[in-house]
């Protein structure tokens, strides 16, 4: 951590407020570290809650929030109620349709030419999203327009984050004796190819026991990664065991379940490309895991009405297409169980044994999809691109 560059005007300014989970920040975040590494004169963070930052950037933990903190390249600024404006960027991220305070906006369409201001969406696969990808919305009483950018799968959309360096960062760390292995052999998790490691990062799952069980009847050794996070309660709770902190671990024939401290982001990654099979959820480590390249489980956000199920579905619709019939098959039934979707009674206990015979072909499946989503830009290169086009803004 570095102290704070003299405020000068930043190319980027994100607006991020932490709504719930880690997911808005850990999508900011993750934006403003991407775009400091690309040499960007200037990235600049607005967090409203310093605390849930720290877990995500433990660098920002030894800062005074009311001084802030300079990290990886990021100027990270304590949001407030007491919010005072600086020289606002040339671009202004208001992420997740968080509303900027009317003292930023002032200042934002008093500077000519005015700031390009961009809404970041949540990420969907639904088929209205292309349609309202790069939408303008003028402001009713500023000089000021704002323009909706909605992450995506298809050219059409403002694609997923993805570092440049990544897929070769994860490429040396499954192939140098320093990565894979030793990260394993660290945490005491065999290497060995019959092992399945699984990785759970996940919301409130109350059918955890059933699938604890069927994993200790598999003929394979099914070794349980936990991140310290909201799922662990459960996991107490199905092994029967008291509250489970991060180092213990808990051994049930062939199954063995271990909590694992919660990282920072870059950690985080390690954990998903070590691991054979990932559960995740949200936003952003849903991304992470298609980097990954393994088989994945995605627990979506929870939405009133169950509006999630739709957006489930649609990203099923993508991801599915190229699989063998019985795999994809297996793929949305337990997908559908996890996240306890009408459409499939299942329990993920009942729909596990046809997703563990569909691994390999699931495996294969998750690098080819892999592979063509890395072929596409970038996030950050599309959203470059998209305000160099919005350059001088209404003015
Ligand atoms: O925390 P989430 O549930 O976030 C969600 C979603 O983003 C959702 O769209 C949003 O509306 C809601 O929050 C409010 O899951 P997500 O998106 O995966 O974010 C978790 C972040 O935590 C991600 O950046 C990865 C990071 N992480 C670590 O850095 N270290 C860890 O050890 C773990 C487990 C996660």
């Amino acid at each position: 951590m570095t102290a704070i560059p003299a405020s000068a005007r930043p190319r980027w300014e994100i607006f991020c407020q932490v709504v719930d989970n880690f997911g808005d920040i850990g999508v900011c975040w993750r934006l403003a570290r991407d775009l400091a590494r690309r040499g960007t004169a200037g990235v600049r963070l607005w967090v409203d809650d310093w605390d849930v930052l720290v877990r995500i950037c433990p660098a920002a933990a030894v800062a005074d929030p009311g001084q802030g903190a300079c990290v990886d390249g990021v100027e990270l600024c304590h949001w407030t109620t007491a919010f005072v404006p600086r020289i606002p960027g040339e671009i202004v991220v208001e992420a997740f349709a968080c509303e900027l305070p009317p003292a930023q906006l002032e200042a934002m369409a008093a500077l000519r030419p005015a700031p390009a201001w961009i809404n970041l969406e949540y990420l969907s696969a639904e088929d209205w999203v292309a349609g309202c990808h790069g939408l303008a919305s003028p402001h009713p009483r500023l000089p000021l327009v704002k323009h909706f950018f909605f992450p995506g799968f298809d050219v059409a959309t403002g694609g997923l984050l993805r570092e440049a360096e990544l897929i070769a960062r994860r490429d040396r760390f499954l192939g140098e004796p320093g990565g894979r292995g030793a990260w394993l052999a660290e945490r005491d998790v065999s290497a060995a190819p019959e092992v399945l490691r699984v990785s759970l990062f996940a919301y409130a799952q109350p059918d955890l026991g059933g699938l604890f069980e069927a994993w200790q009847r598999m003929s394979r050794p099914v070794v349980v990664l936990v991140p310290e996070s909201r799922i662990v309660g459960d996991v107490a709770a199905a092994l029967g065991a008291p509250a489970l902190a991060a180092g213990a671990r808990i051994d049930r024939g062939t199954l063995s379940v271990r909590v694992l401290p919660f990282t920072d982001q870059d950690g985080y990654d390690a954990l998903l490309w070590a691991c054979d099979l990932n559960f995740v959820r949200g936003e952003d480590s849903f991304v992470r895991a298609q980097w990954a390249a393994r088989p994945f489980i995605w627990q979506i956000y929870p939405q009133a009405e169950a509006a999630h199920h739709d957006k489930l579905e649609a990203f099923l619709a993508h991801y599915l297409p190229g699989l063998p019939p019985a795999a994809a098959a297996a793929h949305a039934r337990f997908w559908r169980a996890w996240n306890g979707c009408a459409a499939d009674t299942a329990t993920p206990a009942e729909a596990w044994p046809a997703f563990a015979d569909a691994l390999p072909a699931l495996a294969a499946h998750a690098q080819a999809w892999c592979a063509r989503q890395a072929a596409q830009p970038d996030l950050a290169s599309r959203l470059t691109k998209f305000c160099s086009h919005l350059a001088g803004g209404p003015g």
